[in-house]
């Protein structure tokens, strides 16, 4: 049963039961049903609803999406809660989101527990509430509060909540605070269809519009929820319930949508693969060689789960600089207000850098984030196996270099593994972990183990030089640096991926992050490099000016008194000058045509590190490409989008594409294959 009910006399009790977050599907909403008229037959003088579990709801049941709604619709369900004799007073302990939180409104009377959240967080599935949440929201907190929760779909804790009046009161039983209210005081409480709607205020909408317009440009969901409310400030409620259970089922079916719930349950269902048998080791001590901005980073990210890291240093500078590093981390989330003072002190007490690798004596795992040298990081590799217990767990942060040819300067090299963080490691939620040929299931599993106590997304990714991720951006940077160097300018090329939904182009992201990163990969890559692939030549003139960012005052664009980008005719001209000397014809290439070279190129590339087998599935692909290289979340992943195109015409523009170039666009084998089956990427087998 997903919905259980008890009565103690005339005290009605109705709990949704459907673990683990109490996601409301068909039963639920049919319980709830019942429930009504349960409580209605018996003449109940309240029902005290709550969840069972950690959730009072999550929302509607994302899984049904796909489908045709189910009856009873929750609109129904809700407004037969809302209209009943019987008032309803939501007993909120946990979550109560989208669904869960219109369960909520359209009770009489809300309870939160201290620890509880409320919120609409449709938008960020691409839909709207699509069961009066559109409606009631606004009549409980006012139009300004309504268009910034739905509209945003951020979650108010108790006390927001409290504020903003959506919830009666805070209670730390929130069930025994219901079953006390006094019933003249439930009884003079007007249900929420029937409260007075806001008063239509242009500026408040536009202003809603306008922060919409910023912070999601592309998301049509949100500015949707904006329209429906504005449309039912100036008529009935029920009249404007139609309106957006339209809004709702059209979007739900729609492609942003679509993405949107796929990343939700990717996300979720990234777990360590079933064929990993082994037990992961203990993770208490770790030990964090490096204390530069990643090392320091990685280290927070340990300490704010609660474990001990050491940072190794190779002498006292370097610890104090991994010291001063780290504190400036703590000292951020204080300030933020995302750890109290007390957990701070905790974090210090748990924290430690020095020179002395016999303090790590114990650790169980060690985490090598030095500079991405293959000799520093070989000799780093050495003193750790001789330090740490044999069964130890040893990972390197590097973002490229073999770790099969780390892994075999040591006498174990089962041991070792890639353990990828992004920076800056304790924000970017996803994690990269890299089998070597030789690495043990018990790494993988310490991987993963780790990935969990950090809240991260893990990938399990294969050797290659970039893994999964790099690899990636290497051939979308490729594919930019041509365009630029045939015709375009980092301007319109930026410009481009961001009307595509990236925040950031390539090139200011490059600025960003410094070119003597890429240059150093590709003088690596020199003695290994395809002589027949093209190669540009412009960043490497652009290295040798010193132009090599933000860092340096200047990159691909100008940046006057440290503010926003300015175009650099000197890096235009380099770019023409490189042309001519290749006597290239230059194209003005619009747009589109920009977007979609740099976005077949990633997707041919990504469709190798599948058929190779250096990624599992698509999914992965997609989770990688979201979460850590700022590929538009709401077109579902790089692989996700990919299948929006289909294998057969991907394959049929990539035909052409090489004519240009036959290197640079040699059609990836799994992506003809899928093209030839009529499968989805999505469905592709690797063939390694
Ligand atoms: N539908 C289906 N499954 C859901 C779900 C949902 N809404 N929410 C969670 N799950 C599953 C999830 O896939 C996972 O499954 C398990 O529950 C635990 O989740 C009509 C249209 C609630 C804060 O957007 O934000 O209501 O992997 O790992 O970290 O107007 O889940 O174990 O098989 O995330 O503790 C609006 C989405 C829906 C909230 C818990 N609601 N959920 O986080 O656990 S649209 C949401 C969350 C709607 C109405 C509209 C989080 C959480 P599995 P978890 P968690």
């Amino acid at each position: 049963m997903s919905v259980t009910k008890r009565n103690e006399a005339d005290v009605g009790y109705v709990e949704i039961d459907n673990p683990p977050v109490n996601a409301i599907g068909q039963s639920v909403r049919q319980g709830l049903l019942d429930a009504v008229r349960w409580a209605e037959e018996l003449h109940l003088t309240r029902v005290i609803l709550s969840g069972k579990g950690r959730a009072f709801a999550a929302g509607a049941d994302a899984r049904e999406f796909d489908s045709a709604p189910l009856e009873p619709h929750l609109p129904d369900v809700l407004n037969a809660i809302d209209e009943s004799f019987v008032p309803w007073i939501a007993a909120i302990d946990g979550v109560a989101l989208g669904g869960g939180a219109e369960i909520a409104m359209a009770c009489r009377m809300r309870i939160m527990s201290p620890k509880s959240q409320i919120g609409m967080p449709e938008v960020t599935l691409g839909v709207i509430p699509g069961a009066g949440g559109t409606q009631r929201l606004p009549r409980l907190v006012g139009l300004a509060k309504a268009l910034d929760m739905i509209s945003l779909g951020k979650p108010l804790n108790a006390a927001d909540a409290l504020a903003a009046k959506l919830t009666h009161t805070v209670e730390d039983d929130p069930v025994e605070e219901a079953y006390m209210v006094n019933t003249e005081e439930l009884g003079c409480i007007v249900p929420t269809w029937e409260l007075p709607a806001p008063e239509h205020d242009k500026e408040l909408l536009a202003n809603a519009r306008a922060t919409i317009a910023k912070k999601s440009p592309n998301q049509i969901a949100p500015n949707r929820a904006i329209d429906v409310i504005e449309a039912g400030l100036s008529i009935p409620f029920h009249d404007a319930l139609p309106i957006e259970r339209a809004a709702f089922l059209e979007l739900k079916t729609g492609e942003q949508a679509r993405a949107l719930r796929h990343i939700f349950f990717a996300e979720r269902a990234a777990k360590m693969p079933e064929t990993i048998k082994a037990d992961p080791v203990a993770l208490d001590h770790i030990a964090v060689v490096g204390g530069g901005t990643m090392g320091a980073g990685i280290a927070y990210a340990l300490l704010n789960a609660g474990l001990r890291a050491t940072i190794l240093e190779t002498d006292e500078d370097g610890v104090a600089r991994a010291q001063t590093n780290v504190e400036k981390v703590i000292d951020a989330s204080l300030k933020r207000g995302l750890i109290s003072d007390a957990r701070a002190q905790d974090h210090r007490a748990r924290f430690n850098a020095t020179t002395d690798y016999t303090t790590v004596g114990d650790a169980m795992l060690a985490i090598e984030a030095a500079f991405e040298s293959m000799e520093v990081k070989k000799d780093v590799f050495a003193k750790l196996a001789m330090t740490l217990p044999k069964e130890a767990i040893l990972a390197t942060n590097t973002s490229y270099l073999d770790i099969n040819e780390l892994a075999a300067t040591l006498p174990d090299p089962s041991r070792v593994i890639g353990l990828h963080f992004f920076a800056p490691a304790h924000i970017m939620k996803l994690l990269e972990i890299v089998r070597g040929d030789k690495t043990s299931d018990a790494a993988i599993a310490t991987g993963f183990a780790l990935g969990k106590a950090l809240r991260k997304i893990p990938v399990l990714a294969g050797v290659c030089d970039g893994f999964i991720g790099n690899r990636i951006l290497a051939r979308y940077r490729e594919a930019a640096d041509t365009v630029f160097m045939d015709g375009s300018t980092p301007w319109e090329v930026d410009e481009a991926m961001e009307a595509f939904g990236y925040a950031m182009g390539p090139y200011e992201a490059q600025d960003l992050s410094g070119l003597d990163i890429a240059h150093a990969n590709r003088r690596r890559q020199d003695a290994t490099r395809d002589p027949n692939r093209r190669y540009i030549p412009i960043a490497d003139r652009m290295v040798e000016l010193g132009k090599l960012g933000r860092k340096t005052g200047a990159g691909w664009y100008r940046y006057p008194g440290g503010n926003g980008k300015v175009d650099d005719p000197i890096v235009a001209d380099l770019a023409i000058e490189e042309s001519h000397l290749a006597k290239r014809e230059r194209t003005d290439y619009s747009g589109e045509q920009i977007t979609e070279r740099l976005v077949l190129a990633m997707i041919n590339e990504a469709a190798d590190i599948l058929d190779e087998g250096i990624a599992h599935n698509a999914r992965d692909i997609d989770l990688v490409t979201v979460f850590g290289y700022g590929f538009p979340r709401w077109r579902g992943g790089l692989m996700h989008h990919a299948d929006t195109l289909s294998a057969k015409a991907i394959v049929a523009r990539l035909r052409e594409l090489s004519q240009e170039d036959a290197v640079a666009w040699k059609v990836s084998p799994l992506l003809e294959r899928c093209a030839e089956r009529g499968i989805n990427l999505a469905d592709a087998a690797p063939s390694k």
